[in-house]
Parts: C-alpha cells; structure tokens; sequence
C-alpha cells in the first residue's frame, strides 16, 4: 500500500535540483507547494527553507504583469522572452490567469512553441489556471515565486487585475508592469480614482490598431502626468505593439532600468522581506481573522507594518507562519 509520505518528494534533494534550475524538479516543487496535506506542508516548509540556503547569484528580477483580459499580457511575455534568452538570461513564467482557464496557458504555450525553441532548458512556464480553488491558489503564489527565483534571472508573473484582484500582484513583484487595452477608458479611471496600484510601467499595448492607441496612450500620459510628479522613479507609458514586435526592446530597457533603478538603492531584498511579512499576515488573518491578527501584534508589540522586522532574510516562509501561528494559539490558551 502507498502512503502519502511516499509520493512526496525528498526535500533537500528537491532544493538542489530546483537550485540547479532543473524544470522538471521545479514543477514537482510548485505542485508541493500547492498541496494542502499536512505532510505535505512539513515537507514543503523544509524544502523552502534548504532552498534559501541556497539562493543562486542570479539577476533575479520579479516582474508582475497585469492588465485586463485580453489586453495582450501573455503575447506581450512571449514577445519578451526572445530578447532575454539572446542575452542568456534564464526566463521562468508563471500564469495566475482565473478568467480564462484553458486559453490564457494554452495560448501563451503555443506563442512560446513558435518563437523559441520547444526544448530550450532556460524557458519554464508553468499555468496555474483551472487549479483548484483561486484564494486557494493565490495564498502560494509568493512561496511559488520564491522557488522560481532562485533559479531563473528573470521571472514573470501574469495576472488578470486592476486593483481589487485576489492575487495582488504589486504586493510581489520588485517591477509591476500594467498592460492597458486600447479603447478601454477603465484602466484610466481606476489610476485617477486611484483605485490602482501605481504601476512602475505601464504599456499601452496593440499600437498597430492605430487611431484607438493612440488616444488611449495620451490619456494614460495626460492622467498619470500629474499622479506620479515628485516621485523619483518616473514612470514611463510606452505603446507597444505585442504581435508586430514594435516597442519591445524599449519595454525590455525600460524594465532593466526599475531593476537597477531598486538595486542601486538596495531596496530589492526589503521589499521582498516585506512582501513575505504580507503574504504571512494574509495567511493569518485569514486563519485568525483581523482580531487574532492584533492580538498577535499586542503580544509581540509590534506595530502593523512592523512585523517585517520578525522575518529574517532567507527564512522560510512557511516556517515563519507556523511559528507566529504557534505563538498566537500559545496566547491563546493561556488567557
Ligand atoms: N492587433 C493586436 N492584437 C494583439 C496584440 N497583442 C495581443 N493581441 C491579441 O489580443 C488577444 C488577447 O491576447 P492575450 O495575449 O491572450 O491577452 P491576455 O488575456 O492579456 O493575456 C489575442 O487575440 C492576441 O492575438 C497586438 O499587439 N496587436
Ligand atoms: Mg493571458
């Protein structure tokens, strides 16, 4: 008889391979990361916390790409990629796409399929559509692109939203990229109302529609002109064309500049620190709900924004939550 400790993967082995950037090793760890067993989640915890241990000296760029569907966002990541793997960076992608199952993986696969070549061992794209639950899925998304970057130089996320989405993208990304639909007066109205997360870039996709584009990228520059005065980091609008490959290698610069634009300012590694404290207080509150989540807090005295400071650099996250977790049920009980 099997038993579930059998088909689960050896964790130390499983974070050499992942850390040699093996893909087939990388999608048994995103599946263990998915599975909810509590065996499971032993396994899944050690296996995070060897993988830390081993973090590649790699460029190691998250980049978050969002934008309503059918906007362009998986043809603009396909139209990406070719130009990262003529540099040799290694590119992984993973799709968190709920509103459309079966097209947005399969068609990204197939673009993929065209332009680069079918086994080419730097490209790994993983669909998380159609999988599960979607607030199950989205609760491993960070864990999920904690292992991708260890291994890949770049890594893209792509996901359906302007805002309000479940996944919220600019809580992980280091470099938010918002692809906007020519046409649609909604991604305008949500920067005004700022309802959006101010984007690092945004794209005005489909330039070769013409007259539409055109008119939608002077909104977007006549809208954010005055949003983003002040802030230091300036945030380009680019119209770009997806299929016709115009405007891409000016995105793809655009993109090195914010990586470097946080690397200089050595903000890349805080920021994740504080995405990882986010993901863990989401897990909790949904857990605990808001009023275990301050309890937590009053026991550790800490304020809100300052739980980051309980995560070190390279924990686990998923040690980290059982930790905290361990203490809120201690309190708990003894009150
Ligand atoms: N005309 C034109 N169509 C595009 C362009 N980029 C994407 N599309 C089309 O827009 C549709 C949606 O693209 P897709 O990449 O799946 O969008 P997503 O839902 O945002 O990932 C597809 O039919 C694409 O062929 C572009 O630059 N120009
Ligand atoms: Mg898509």
């Amino acid at each position: 008889m099997t038993t579930v400790s059998d088909t689960l993967p050896d964790p130390a082995e499983l974070a050499s391979s992942v850390a040699e950037g093996k893909r087939p090793a990388l999608a048994t760890a995103l599946n263990l990361l998915d599975d909810r067993r509590p065996e499971a989640r032993k396994i899944a915890a050690r296996y995070l916390a060897l993988l830390a241990g081993k973090r590649q000296a790699t460029r190691s760029h998250l980049i978050g790409i969002t934008g309503p569907p059918g906007a362009g966002k998986s043809s603009l990541t396909s139209a990406l990629i070719p130009i990262w793997r003529n540099r040799g960076l290694r590119v992984g992608i993973l799709a968190v796409d709920p509103s459309s199952p079966i097209s947005g993986g399969a068609l990204l696969g197939d673009r993929l399929r065209m332009k680069t070549s079918f086994d080419d061992e730097g490209v790994f794209i993983r669909s998380l559509a159609g999988r599960g639950e979607q607030g199950g899925l989205s609760a491993e998304v960070w864990p999920m692109c904690l292992s991708m970057l260890a291994t890949f130089d770049i890594t893209v996320i792509e996901t359906v939203g302007v805002g309000q989405s479940e996944i919220d993208i600019a809580k992980m990304s280091d470099t938010t990229c918002f692809v906007a639909q020519p046409g649609s007066g909604d991604s305008i109205q949500f920067l005004k109302a700022g309802i959006m997360e101010i984007p690092h870039i945004l794209v005005v996709n489909k330039e070769d529609m013409g007259a539409a584009a055109r008119k939608t990228l002077m909104d977007i520059r006549a809208a954010t002109g005055r949003e983003y005065s002040g802030e230091e980091w300036s945030v380009p609008v680019l119209s770009v064309s997806s299929t016709q490959g115009s405007g891409i290698e000016e995105l793809a610069a655009q993109l090195d500049l914010h990586h470097d634009w946080l690397a200089t300012r050595n903000l890349i590694e805080p920021r994740r620190r504080q995405f990882q404290a986010e993901w863990i207080l989401k897990r909790l509150r949904q857990e605990f709900g808001s009023f275990g989540v301050a309890q937590l807090q009053t026991q550790l005295q800490t304020a809100h924004s300052g739980l980051d400071r309980l995560i070190g650099e390279g924990d686990s996250p998923f040690e980290q939550y059982e930790s905290l977790r361990a203490r809120l049920l201690t309190a708990w009980n003894r009150d």
